[in-house]
């Protein structure tokens, strides 16, 4: 049982904001911790979360808290996945139970939702920018507040943390920044910083070693000459094995570290410490990823980002650990589940760009796979094993993989950069300057493509058809289900040419043969031609949506003709035009913000060349879409079979209408 540990009176209920903390014992301290863990754990169990970074948090979160004074002093947190303790102690407790809901608390830190939310975060590495931004506007208003940069090793792998560092050190304004190191991404951290950070640890040994040695030596009654040398001569050997320069150090930041992050005490005298100085400086605290709960200790990636599960049992249950689901491949339950739930023929989109991307790296060994961290949410685990030599996590880094897998294409071989849309956006210049420029032979497969759910705000994927639309050499597609999806990744290793496959965080339709006729260069297909006066033609992500539209139309005896766009880009522009003469009425239905989309560029063709039909676009008016279940925001946005019927009732009642004025 994991509630263990819990006295009756709760002391986490009567914390209104972090002034609160100041006042409690060590001991009340300690009980106050085990409270933390007990609520996130029950609450991440219902509602999904993360929470293996949050488990991991909980001391430092606390220490933070009773050394500096939030609001005032600003607190940043990078990802901001991490900050439920915040959360909690900064008067949202009462509210926790609606953590990740529609409406209710959001995953992340929001501004709008509290003073004590410094800064809103969502995507990796912006903390250190962020809080020197603070912290220069704090001094231009003649202020004297501290702020502190919470950033995770994994964190530290994406280049925006560097640009930080330096300019942090040539203004030399006293920022902290907490490096969180508990050496996880969501899997383990990779690459040279990540082997800089264990080394840094090694020399805090030498210091822990040379003072012990100093003491020791010290006690050595009146040591000659000759044991003076043998003593300097050792402490040299030792030091060279120990230590290295320190980066920080070298970039004008002090270095305190490294620090045992589950010590309160400890953490609260060097928080002070840090507090009083006038430079920059780096803390480097140690913690473990997933602190408390032992399903979570023993496979913090698995437990990074969860839907709901058991608190006795962990990963069992959840009905789409879609965001998990290869990292909880190990458990043996949800195997079972997976298993059973591909026997019905559903699959994810990841899973089903997973099995396509290892059937072509079995046809062409010139095909290789690029993440940015991201290897069991993008489905690269198969490759990964596969093909070992032709797999490369670069880290949380989505601008080099671009740029890189740019010159593995330059080099003759077939670059598969596999992305969340939203983590995309970041690397937009390096699509443009160096893949497209150059019209180069990558491929970029963009999963979490449209609604993603209750991460909410920082994570939708709905800006990336405007983004890539307009790129020239790109081609952009988007598959309706598993069998469109691997004849389009087959298609984009073939053109030699930069092409964004776009797929949704969701399971594949349970659709037949009509996805697998064969692609043709700009042309969508029709799934069903009536010969109505009504075309709803949907891009991949909305075909059930736009089915049950259909359907609904139906009933009111409304037919309508079905056209799977396939092809964002490139068009053919006269088979599209002829579609736009052939009906009264086209519908162009997209998960993706209306500005920029598909819909709008047809509707200014069919303009420019006097087309017959009305044109309607059905896609995200322009704002910022909140948390929700993919559910609630398709109908929030009109985008479900209900809101699609209803808009085309709307606008055929209105060409009826013009119709008769006319006549
Ligand atoms: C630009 C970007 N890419 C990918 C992600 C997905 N992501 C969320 S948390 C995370 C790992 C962060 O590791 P670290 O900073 O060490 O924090 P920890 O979870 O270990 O506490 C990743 C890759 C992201 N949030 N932003």
């Amino acid at each position: 049982m994991f509630f263990n540990n819990m006295s009756s009176e709760s002391i986490l209920s009567h914390i209104q904001a972090p002034s609160d903390l100041r006042t409690l014992s060590t001991h009340e301290l300690k009980q106050l911790a085990v409270e933390i863990r007990n609520v996130i754990v029950a609450t991440v169990s219902k509602n999904g979360g993360h929470l293996a970074s949050n488990l991991g948090v909980v001391e430092l979160t606390i220490a933070l808290h009773r050394v500096f004074d939030s609001p005032r002093d600003k607190i940043v947190w990078d990802v901001g996945h991490q900050c439920y303790t915040h959360k909690l102690l900064t008067g949202r407790y009462s509210r926790f139970s609606t953590l990740r809901q529609a409406g209710g608390l959001a995953g992340f830190p929001k501004r709008a939702e509290s003073p004590h939310d410094a800064f809103d975060t969502g995507h990796a590495s912006t903390s250190i920018s962020a809080a020197l931004g603070l912290l220069a506007g704090d001094r231009i208003q003649d202020a004297h507040n501290r702020v502190v940069a919470v950033i995770g090793d994994g964190a530290l792998s994406g280049g925006l943390a560097y640009e930080a560092f330096s300019h942090a050190g040539q203004l030399g304004l006293p920022l902290i920044v907490i490096l969180n190191d508990n050496k996880m991404s969501i899997g383990r951290s990779v690459g040279g910083i990540s082997k800089y950070l264990s080394r840094l640890s090694m020399t805090a040994r030498y210091q822990a070693f040379r003072q012990k040695f100093d003491s020791l030596v010290k006690r050595i009654p009146r040591a000659g000459e000759f044991v003076f040398d043998i003593i300097v001569r050792l402490k040299r050997a030792v030091k060279a094995v120990f230590y290295i320069d320190n980066f920080f150090v070298d970039l004008g930041f002090e270095y305190v570290g490294p620090i045992e992050g589950h010590h309160i005490q400890r953490l609260e005298q060097v928080l002070r410490d840090v507090r009083k100085l006038d430079r920059p400086v780096v803390v480097h605290v140690i913690t473990r990823k997933g602190k408390g709960y032992k399903f979570a200790e023993e496979d913090p990636g698995a437990y990074h980002g969860v839907s709901s599960f058991s608190v006795n049992e962990g990963l069992i249950k959840g009905p789409a650990l879609v965001k998990n689901h290869d990292a909880a491949l190990d458990n043996h339950h949800v195997r079972r589940r997976k298993e059973q739930s591909n026997r019905r023929g559903k699959i994810s989109f990841t899973e089903a760009f997973s099995r396509a991307i290892l059937e072509q790296g079995q046809k062409d060994e010139r095909v290789l796979a690029i993440t940015a961290a991201m290897e069991k949410g993008t489905g690269l685990s198969a490759f990964k094993a596969a093909f070992p030599g032709r797999f490369f996590d670069v880290g949380i880094a989505e601008e080099h993989a671009v740029t890189f897998a740019a010159g593995l294409a330059a080099k003759g071989l077939k670059p598969i950069v596999a992305v969340y849309s939203t983590f995309m956006q970041r690397a937009l210049d390096e699509v443009i300057h160096d893949v497209a420029l150059q019209n180069l032979g990558v491929t970029f497969a963009l999963d979490r493509a449209g609604f993603v759910g209750d991460d909410g705000l920082t994570h939708q994927g709905v800006f990336d058809i405007a983004l890539f639309r307009m790129v020239p050499n790109m081609t952009l597609l988007a598959p309706a289900d598993s069998v469109e999806l691997a004849m389009m990744l087959a298609w984009a290793l073939r053109i030699n040419s930069p092409c964004v496959i776009r797929y949704p965080k969701t399971f594949c339709p349970l659709a037949g043969q009509e996805f697998a006729m064969p692609l043709h260069l700009g042309r969508g297909v029709f799934l069903r031609k009536w010969n109505a006066s009504i075309c709803l033609a949907f891009s991949g992500s909305l075909y059930l949506e736009t089915l049950d539209a259909a359907a609904r139309l139906e009933q009111k005896r409304i037919p309508t003709d079905l056209y799977n766009l396939r092809f964002f880009k490139p068009v053919d522009e006269e088979y599209l035009i002829d579609i736009l003469n052939n009906y009264e009425l086209v519908v162009f239905i997209e998960e993706g913000v209306r500005e920029g989309g598909f819909g709008e560029y047809a509707s200014e063709l069919a303009q420019r060349r006097r087309c017959i039909a009305r044109i309607l676009t059905l896609g995200i008016p322009e704002h910022f879409v909140s948390q929700g279940k993919r559910e609630e925001l398709l109908h929030a946005n009109a985008l479900d079979g209900e809101g699609i019927t209803e808009s085309v009732l709307r606008a055929n009642h209105e060409s009826r209408l013009r119709h008769l004025a006319k006549h």
